[in-house]
C-alpha cells in the first residue's frame, strides 16, 4: 500500500487534458465485470502532449488503445493508484481501456458493488476510479453513454443517467439497455443500477409545460411505501420553480432505494440513489421524524440538479459550494412546507450538538478545508451545516430579492462549469453591487467565533448602546485568527414586550437611518467586522430588552449581559419566535451547568423555582404552536452541554439531566397528564404540521411521565404503546418505557421485535434504541446484539444504529472502566477490513478524547494508539485517528 498522501488546496492545477465524450460498456457478470471505456480526449493546451495520468484503484487492466492502436507495456506505467500514459498523441484522440472489476467482492460500497442481489454504483468522492481508469476529478466534465448488458431474469431493470435511447433482448436470456446523458457531468455523478426492482410512476408538468416521468424504484414489496417520497419529489420540483425559477431539465427522473449504502443519498444526474430509510414510509412503520427526513433529503438531492450537477465544484475542497448551498436550499424548502421556527430550531440544535464540538476539536477545519487525505472524511457538519449558515448569511445581508439576484447571476455565469466558492461570492457581490470581501474568511477560517455583547442605556440622551467584541479560538493549523464579517440581527423590546420601532443608529462615526420609506423597522442587521465595535440606537425612550442574533443570524457563540429576568422576559414576549426558544435554552444551559458544578462538588441538587414556573407557563400556554412548546420543553442536548464545559464530565451531565427531568415530571405531573390527554387522537395518521405538532407534544409529555416510574404512569405509558396506531406514537411509547430497566422494558422490547422483525428499517430503530441506552453496563447487551440474527456488520444502517447509537450513551460509551472505549476500538478494527468509510465514522467518536478527564483521556488514547498500530489500516481511519492523536 502507498503511504497516505495529503492533498492540498494550494496545489490545485488545471488538468492537462479534458474529456469530451465517454462511452462505457458494462456486461454484468456473476464472477466479475469487464468494463470498457472509450473516451475522446483533448489537451488543454493545443499541440502539447504531456503524460496523461489516470486514477485507478483495485482494477485489473486488460488493454489500452490510443486511436485504435494497442499500447505496449513500456508506453505506460501502472501503479497501485495511477495509470500514466507517457506520450499521448498531440491534439484530440480516442482512448480505449478495458479492465476487470469484482463488484461481488466490494464490501466498501464505493465504486461498483453488488448487494442483496442487485448491482449499484456510488462514485462521490473519488469512487469512479474503482470502476475504470479515469481523470477522477470534478473539473473533468464530459457527456456519457452507458451500455449495460445482463441476464434478463436476474436483472430485469437496467438504469443509468439521462435518457434510455435503446433496449432489447440478446441471446442466452440476456438483454441490454443504452443510456445517454445529454448533459456534461463529472465522474462522481455517474450511476448504474441493475436488478429486480419495481417502480411507482408519476408525472410532473414543469413550468414550461414539459411532462417529466417520475419513477421511484424499490423491491416490489416496498412500492406501497413510496407515496410520501413521490409527494416530496413533486413538492421539491414545484418549490424550486417557484422560489428559484429552476426547472428540471430532462424528461425522466429516477430514484432508486438501495438497501446497502454508506450515506443517506446521492444526487447522480437523473438517477438519484437513496438509502431506503429516506425513501420508504408508511404511518405504521415510519415516524414523523422519518417523514420529515424524507421530505428534506428528497428535496436536497433534487435541488442538487442545479446546485451541484449543472454547476459543480472545481475541486473537492469546494465541496461546500454545492453542499452548503444545497443544505440551505433544503432547509428553506422544509421551512416553507412546515413550520419555519421549528425547522430553524432543529437546524441550530444540530449546529450546537454536532458542529460546534467538531469545530473545537482536532478535526476542526474551515468550510473549505485546506487539505485532506481521504475526501470522504470531509463530508462533515462544517462543510454541510456551517456551509449552509454561510449561505444563509448572504441572504440575511442581501435580503430575499438580493439573494435571488445573486443566484440568478451564479447560474447565468456558470451553468455547465466546475467552479469555486469565490465564484459564488462574486455572483452575490456583483448582482447586488456590494462590497464585502472580508466575508470570504468564512470559507477559510475554522473555529466558532465568540461574540460578547454589553449593553447600556442612557436615559437622558435616549440612547441604547451595544458594545460588541469578537474572538475566534485557535484551531489546528490556525493559531491566530482575523476578525470575521458577522451579520447580527437585533431588535429591542419595550417594557410591555412590544417591538420598539428602530429609527437611527450611530456606528463608525456616522448616523444611519434604519427606517425605510417611512415604514417602521423592528429588526436591523449590524455588519460587525472588527474586533470591537459599538452600535448606538437613538430615540429609545425607555430601557429596552435587546433581542440579539435574531433567527440565529450567524453561526457564533453569543455571550451577553442579559440577566435571567431579561431572558424570562424574552421567553415570554419576543416577536422573534426563534429567540423566544433561544432565551429558554440559554436559561436551561445556565441551569444545567450550575447543577453540574453542584454535582461535582457533592452539593445537593435543587431545581430553581423560576425555571420550573417558566416551564409550566410554556406548557400551559395554549396560544403557542404545539411543536414549538415541545421544543421549548426539551433540554439542550448532551453534546451541546459537554461542549460548553472546560473538562467534559459525562457522569455529571447524565446525573443533572436525569435530576431535572425527574423533578419537572413530578412537579408538573398533572400538566403532563392533561397534555397527554388533550393531544390524543383517534384520527388516521396525517403528515402535516398541526398533527405532527400534536404528536410531538404528546410524546414529550409521555417521556416525562415515564421517568416517574410509579404504577399509574407506568400503566398509562404501556397503554399508549399497546393502543398506538402509528409508528410515531408506538416508538415514542417504547422509548419512554425503555428508560427504566426491568421486566416491562424487556417484555415490550421483545414484543416490538416480534411485531416488526420482517421490517429492516423498524428493526434498525429497535437496535438504536437499545444501543443508546444509559442503563449501566449496557455494553454487554450491545455485544449480545452483535450476534443477533438481524445484525450484519456489512450493513452500514445496522452499524450506524448499533455502534453509533452506543457511542451516543454518556454512561456506557464513556464508562469509567474503559469498557465502552475498548468495545468501540475493537469494532473499528473489524469494520475497517469491511468498509473503511463506515469505520472512520466510528473512530470519530474518539476525536475529542482530550476534552475529558485524565482517566478517560488515557483510556481513549490507548484505543486510538491501538488502532494506529494495526496492520493495513485504511487511509480513512488513519486520517481521523492520526489527526485525533496529534493534538
Ligand atoms: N453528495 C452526497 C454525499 C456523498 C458522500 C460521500 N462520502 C450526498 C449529498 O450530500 O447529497
Ligand atoms: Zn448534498
Amino acid at each position: 500500500m502507498e503511504a497516505p498522501r495529503e492533498i492540498f488546496l494550494k496545489d490545485y492545477k488545471m488538468p492537462d487534458y479534458y474529456f469530451d465524450t465517454v462511452d462505457l460498456k458494462f456486461p454484468l457478470g456473476e464472477e466479475c465485470t469487464i468494463v470498457s471505456s472509450k473516451i475522446t480526449v483533448f489537451p488543454r493546451i493545443e499541440g502539447s502532449s504531456p503524460p496523461l495520468v489516470l486514477d485507478g484503484q483495485d482494477l485489473k487492466l486488460i488493454s489500452i488503445q490510443l486511436n485504435g492502436k494497442a499500447l505496449k507495456e513500456n508506453d505506460y506505467d501502472l501503479g497501485p493508484r495511477r495509470l500514466t500514459i507517457h506520450s499521448p498523441p498531440s491534439g484530440k484522440f480516442i482512448l480505449e481501456i478495458v479492465n476487470e472489476i469484482h463488484p461481488q467482492k466490494n464490501t466498501s460500497l464505493k465504486g461498483f458493488y453488488k448487494s442483496s442481489g442487485n448491482f449499484c454504483t456510488h462514485c462521490e468522492a473519488e469512487g469512479f476510479r474503482k470502476i475504470t481508469f479515469y481523470q477522477d476529478r470534478p473539473d473533468i466534465m464530459a457527456k456519457y453513454t452507458c451500455h449495460i448488458e445482463a441476464d434478463k431474469s436476474l436483472y430485469p431493470v437496467l438504469l443509468s443517467n439521462g435518457n434510455l435511447i435503446e433496449q432489447g433482448d440478446l441471446e442466452n436470456g440476456k438483454h441490454y439497455a443504452i443510456w445517454e446523458d445529454p448533459y456534461k457531468k463529472p465522474s462522481y455523478l455517474f450511476a448504474l443500477v441493475a436488478g429486480q426492482l419495481q417502480s411507482r410512476d408519476d408525472t410532473f408538468i414543469t413550468c414550461s409545460g414539459r411532462n417529466v416521468a417520475l419513477r421511484i424504484w424499490t423491491p416490489a414489496e416496498d412500492v406501497p411505501k413510496t407515496v410520501h417520497a413521490m409527494y416530496s419529489l413533486k413538492a421539491a420540483m414545484k418549490w424550486d420553480e417557484d422560489v428559484f425559477g429552476l426547472e428540471y431539465d430532462l424528461d425522466l427522473f429516477n430514484i432508486v432505494a438501495f438497501p446497502d449504502a454508506n450515506m443517506g443519498a446521492m444526487e447522480n444526474k437523473s438517477l438519484n440513489i437513496f438509502n431506503p430509510k429516506v425513501v420508504l414510509a408508511s404511518p405504521e412503520t415510519a415516524t414523523d421524524a422519518d417523514y420529515s427526513a424524507i421530505l428534506d433529503v428528497i428535496g436536497h438531492e433534487y435541488f442538487h440538479n442545479w446546485t451541484g450537477n449543472r454547476v459543480t465544484c472545481r475541486d473537492w475542497f469546494q465541496l461546500s459550494l454545492k453542499e452548503g448551498l444545497t443544505v440551505f436550499r433544503n432547509q428553506e424548502f422544509s421551512s416553507d412546507m412546515g413550520s419555519r421556527t421549528v425547522i430553524r430550531i432543529a437546524d441550530v440544535s444540530k449546529l450546537r450538538n454536532d458542529q460546534f464540538p467538531q469545530d473545537a476539536g482536532p478535526m476542526a477545519h474551515p468550510v473549505r478545508p485546506h487539505s485532506y487525505i481521504k475526501m470522504d472524511n470531509f463530508y462533515t457538519v462544517q462543510v454541510y451545516h456551517k456551509g449552509a449558515e454561510v449561505v444563509r448569511m448572504y441572504k440575511t445581508l442581501l435580503g430575499s430579492q438580493g439573494f435571488r439576484k445573486g443566484m440568478d447571476l451564479y447560474f447565468k455565469r456558470h451553468d455547465g462549469q466546475a467552479v469555486t466558492c469565490e465564484d459564488f461570492f462574486a455572483a452575490m457581490r456583483d448582482a447586488n453591487d456590494v462590497d464585502f470581501a472580508h466575508f470570504l474568511l468564512w470559507y477559510s477560517q475554522a473555529g466558532t467565533p465568540i461574540i460578547k455583547v454589553n449593553s447600556s442605556y442612557n436615559p437622558e440622551a435616549h440612547t441604547f448602546s451595544l458594545k460588541i467584541s469578537q474572538e475566534i479560538p485557535p484551531t489546528p493549523g490556525q493559531p491566530v485568527k482575523e476578525s470575521m464579517f458577522i451579520p447580527l440581527a437585533v431588535g429591542l423590546l419595550d417594557s410591555k414586550g412590544k417591538d420598539i420601532p428602530l429609527s437611527t443608529i450611530y456606528h463608525g462615526g456616522t448616523l444611519q437611518s434604519i427606517s425605510r420609506d417611512g415604514q417602521p423597522v423592528y429588526t436591523t442587521v449590524f455588519r460587525f467586522t472588527k474586533k470591537e465595535e459599538e452600535f448606538v440606537f437613538s430615540d429609545v425612550f425607555e430601557r429596552p430588552v435587546p433581542s440579539l442574533l435574531r433567527g440565529y443570524s450567524a453561526p457564533v457563540r453569543l455571550e451577553s449581559d442579559l440577566t435571567d429576568s431579561d431572558l424570562f422576559f424574552l421567553l415570554a414576549n419576543d416577536s422573534d419566535e426563534f429567540n423566544r426558544w433561544e432565551a429558554g435554552q440559554i436559561l436551561a444551559r445556565k441551569l444545567m451547568l450550575s447543577l453540574v458544578d453542584d454535582f461535582q462538588h457533592n452539593k445537593p441538587l435543587v431545581l430553581n423555582k423560576k425555571f420550573m414556573d417558566g416551564f409550566k407557563s410554556i406548557l400551559s400556554d395554549s396560544s403557542l404552536d404545539k411543536e414549538f412548546v415541545a421544543k421549548a420543553i426539551t433540554l439542550p442536548g448532551d453534546g451541546e452541554v459537554m461542549d460548553m464545559m472546560e473538562v467534559a464530565d459525562p457522569d455529571a451531565v447524565h446525573a443533572v439531566r436525569t435530576f431535572i427531568w425527574k423533578q419537572l415530571a413530578s412537579e408538573l405531573r398533572a400538566e403532563f397528564l392533561s397534555t397527554l390527554k388533550d393531544n390524543r387522537s383517534s384520527e388516521e395518521y396525517v403528515f402535516d404540521h398541526p398533527n405532527m405538532a400534536r404528536r410531538a407534544l404528546k410524546n414529550i409529555a409521555l417521556a416525562y411521565l415515564a421517568c416517574l416510574e410509579d404504577p399509574e404512569t407506568a400503566n398509562i405509558v404501556l397503554h399508549e404503546y399497546n393502543t398506538a396506531t402509528n409508528m410515531t406514537e408506538q416508538f415514542a411509547a417504547l422509548a419512554a418505557i425503555s428508560q427504566n430497566p426491568g421486566k416491562t422494558r424487556d417484555d415490550v422490547l421483545a414484543d416490538f421485535y416480534g411485531k416488526w422483525q420482517h421490517d429492516h428499517l423498524v428493526v434498525n430503530k429497535w437496535f438504536a434504541l437499545q444501543a443508546v441506552s444509559d442503563i449501566p453496563g449496557n455494553v454487554e447487551n450491545v455485544k449480545k446484539l452483535l450476534t443477533h440474527p438481524a445484525f450484519d456488520m456489512r450493513s452500514p444502517n445496522k452499524v450506524y444504529s448499533l455502534i453509533r447509537g452506543f457511542c451516543g450513551s454518556l454512561v456506557n460509551f464513556h464508562a469509567k472502566d474503559g469498557s465502552g472505549y475498548k468495545f468501540v476500538g475493537e469494532i473499528v478494527l473489524q469494520l475497517d477490513k469491511i468498509n473503511p468509510q463506515v469505520a472512520s465514522q466510528m473512530v470519530s467518536a474518539f476525536s475529542r478524547w482530550k476534552h475529558y478527564d485524565e482517566n478517560r483521556q488515557k483510556l481513549a488514547k490507548a484505543q486510538l494508539e491501538l488502532i494506529m498500530s494495526a496492520n493495513g489500516l485504511s487511509e480513512d481511519v488513519y486520517e481521523i485517528a492520526s489527526k485525533s492523536l496529534a493534538v
